[in-house]
């Protein structure tokens, strides 16, 4: 039997669309609760032991708390069959993204002005982020896409390739504001960022038609 589950995040994309995107794409059942919309609180959460690291996303397995982002994925992957399963080149190819996907993360905590953190004093590292790491990270990127032009794994639909594809479009609703970086000169990942934006069940997560309501997709990253 499928097991339950049930993600607790907050009001914006950040760390929450990557959890959605694969429990969507995977065709998975779930509970979700935003704490910032007051479905619990998040205090008491954070005194108790449901909440292993201090921090949110929070994954709920039958009951049992899984903190870590990438780990929620990797256990989502497992459970819908979207790990890459018994290939084992799509299994390295899905974790590789997440990981990767974690690298950029960390140079946006490092460069990006968010909706909690102004730039200060990292202008440097702002500057840095847009004209060296995301065009860095985009041209490593382009040469691993390879099934079809516009995939990364033989299926196209891992969890690695949705966990990418939620920093991807975050970072290029940024790029949008901002015209600092863009995807226009990556074509390959381009055509895998526009595959799986053009897919009914992304259009329905970004259209808040989940578990999550329509409130979680606040834009955390600024610019
Ligand atoms: N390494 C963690 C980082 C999680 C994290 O930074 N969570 C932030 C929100 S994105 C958080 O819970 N902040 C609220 C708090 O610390 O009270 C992961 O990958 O999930």
């Amino acid at each position: 039997m499928a097991p339950t589950l049930k993600l607790v995040y907050f009001d914006v994309m950040a760390r929450g669309l990557p959890l959605v995107m694969c429990l969507e794409h995977g065709g998975l059942e779930y509970e979700a609760k935003n704490v910032l919309r007051g479905d619990l609180d998040w205090a008491a959460m954070k005194a108790s032991d449901d909440a292993p690291f201090d921090q949110l996303p929070v994954l709920f397995v039958d009951g049992k708390p899984i903190a870590q982002t990438a780990a929620c994925a990797h256990v989502i992957g497992k459970i819908a069959g979207t790990d890459g399963g018994d290939d084992i080149a799509d299994y390295a190819v899905s974790s590789m993204l997440i990981s990767e996907t974690e690298d950029i993360y960390k140079d946006l905590a490092k460069g990006a002005v968010t909706q909690f953190k102004e730039l200060g004093d990292r202008a440097e590292d702002n500057k840095a982020m847009w004209a060296e790491a995301f065009p860095k990270h985009y041209a490593m990127l382009e040469k691993l896409v390879v099934a079809g032009g516009d995939a990364f794994t033989s299926t196209g639909v891992s969890v690695g390739e949705f966990y990418l594809w939620s920093i991807l479009h975050q970072v290029s609703l940024m790029a949008g504001e901002a015209g600092k970086t863009s995807l226009d000169a990556f074509p390959k990942l381009k055509a895998f960022y526009d595959r799986v934006a053009s897919m009914e069940k992304t259009k329905a997560v970004l259209e808040g038609k989940t578990a999550m309501g329509p409130s979680l997709w606040g834009q955390y990253f600024i610019e």
